[in-house]
């Protein structure tokens, strides 16, 4: 039988790493297609044809051919198949997606646009690396405040709120900041890691395109 996703992603990419590690999580194999950002193969018609937004990730589900952007919608589209990481209840759902929505408010754009900064992909003025670090740090002050007590962000177990969200964090130290500022949030990645089916961007998204193992 053929692997029922296709991811299409790039490896430097936090959002394709999320949906990567949900699916990894999930335990659902996935034949990877490497889209080359830095040739501008996210604009050419034949990505920008399956992904509206001309950027990655894209899923493919095959067992119904859509094709799915945005990696928050990603993930919940995930939950709801699977019916795992989704919440045990509505309001337990209500709170994953206030997480996902908060991530890309507060957390996510700071962070990954510090990161890119630092790891030299795109070139800005001292002040806005600064203006992103603070923006990253209030947002993971909020995070750490919030894990206080908690083993995960929503009730009582891993949620696609904790994957979202991780899949920002990891990228911490790339943007310059010390988790270890942030003693509750470092002790809840150290948890997501020792999940059963864990792995790490580098393990999940190569370089070239890959089938399922
Ligand atoms: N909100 C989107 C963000 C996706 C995103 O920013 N992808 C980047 C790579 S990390 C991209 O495709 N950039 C190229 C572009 O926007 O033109 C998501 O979560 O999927």
């Amino acid at each position: 039988m053929p692997t029922r996703f296709e991811l299409h992603g790039f490896a430097f990419s936090g959002p394709t790493y999320k949906v990567a590690l949900a699916l990894s999580l999930l335990e659902e194999p996935f034949d990877y297609v490497h889209v080359n950002l830095m040739g501008g193969e996210h604009k050419q018609p034949p990505h920008l044809s399956r992904q509206r937004y001309g950027q990655v990730p894209l899923l493919i589900d095959r067992n119904n051919g859509r094709r799915l952007c945005q990696s928050a919608a990603i993930l919940e589209y995930l939950a709801d198949m699977t019916g795992r990481f989704g919440g045990a209840n509505l309001d337990e759902r209500l709170q994953v997606r206030e997480w996902l929505y908060w991530d890309f408010d507060r957390l996510a754009g700071p962070l990954y646009k510090a990161r890119v900064i630092k790891i030299g992909f795109r070139q800005a003025p001292p002040e806005v690396l600064e203006d992103c670090l603070a923006a990253a740090k209030n947002a993971l002050n909020v995070l750490d405040n919030h894990l206080a007590g908690r083993t995960w962000l929503v009730g009582e177990g891993v949620s696609i709120a904790d994957i979202d969200i991780y899949g920002v964090v990891t990228f911490s130290s790339e943007a310059g900041i010390d988790l270890a500022a942030y003693p509750q949030v470092s002790a809840w990645t150290d948890r997501i890691e020792a999940l059963p089916g864990f792995k790490s961007r580098q393990e999940l998204l190569p370089m070239e395109s890959r089938a399922a193992a």
